[in-house]
């Protein structure tokens, strides 16, 4: 089984006045049984990472630039968030798919280059609903895994997200048979092309999950956590998510 991971992706909110609540967070949960990650904006991430150093909450960026570094104004690269105290970053999230016309192949070498910064990369995937009522889910599925991943990848450090991107910020969640659907058959396309170690490899649901539906979707098959968005942002709420995986 995969280790259990909550990760919150706090998107573009939060100031430094935020930070309160990724200490009191840390403050519920000095001994956690799961790993817990925040991902603040780019620009909480040094700070969240100053005032976490001594807990048990590891902190993310939510994009990374593909170079190390260079002439990409308003980019910052893997090797930064690394220096900036970051374990994780979230890549290819459906909104920068959508916002910045991030392809499969451009997640693919963010993905090469959060490795190689030492970070773990969380990939998302994730169906649109016109996709999906196209019953072409798990095609979608597949494609994105195929090519937003590399061949290479240090299986211990990966991270995979599945978000329905109808469900995303909506309260709509599918079904726990979709769901299950879906994870099984991204552990299978997992294995398949990684051997058998990839059964470790954290597969999280996002969209729409909240402390009052979190212990039914931790409760389903091949589901190991959780991308929380909206609900990451107040402590007690992320809280109430973390207890119940
Ligand atoms: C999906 C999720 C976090 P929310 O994007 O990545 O957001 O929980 O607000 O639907």
């Amino acid at each position: 089984m995969g280790r259990k991971l909550a990760a919150g992706n706090w998107k573009m909110n939060g100031l430094n006045a935020s930070l309160k609540e990724a200490q009191a967070l840390a403050e519920m949960f000095p001994a956690p049984k799961v790993d817990i990650l925040l991902c603040p904006p780019a620009t909480l991430v040094a700070s969240m990472a100053a005032a976490l150093a001594h807990t048990k909450i590891d902190v993310g960026g939510q994009d990374c630039h593909m170079k190390t570094s260079g002439a990409h104004t308003g980019d910052i690269s893997a090797e930064m968030l690394a220096d900036a105290g970051a374990d994780y970053v979230i890549l290819g999230h459906s909104e920068r798919r959508a916002d910045h016309g991030e392809t499969d192949a451009v997640v693919c070498e963010k993905t090469m280059a959060a490795v190689m910064a030492g970070l773990k990369p969380v990939v998302c995937v994730g169906e649109t609903l016109a996709q999906r009522e196209a019953g072409e889910t798990l095609e979608i599925i597949r494609h994105q895994l195929s090519a937003s991943l590399p061949d290479a990848v240090d299986l211990s450090k990966l991270v995979v997200a599945y978000e329905p991107v109808w469900a995303i910020g909506t309260g709509k969640i599918p079904t726990l048979e979709q769901i299950a659907e879906v994870h099984d058959d991204i552990r299978a396309t997992l294995t398949a092309r990684y051997g058998d170690t990839a059964n470790d490899v954290p597969l999280l649901y996002g969209g729409s999950v909240k402390p009052g539906n979190a212990a039914e979707i931790f409760a389903t098959s091949n589901v190991d956590g959780a991308l929380v968005g909206g609900a990451s942002l107040k402590a007690a709420d992320f809280a109430g998510i973390i207890t119940a995986l």
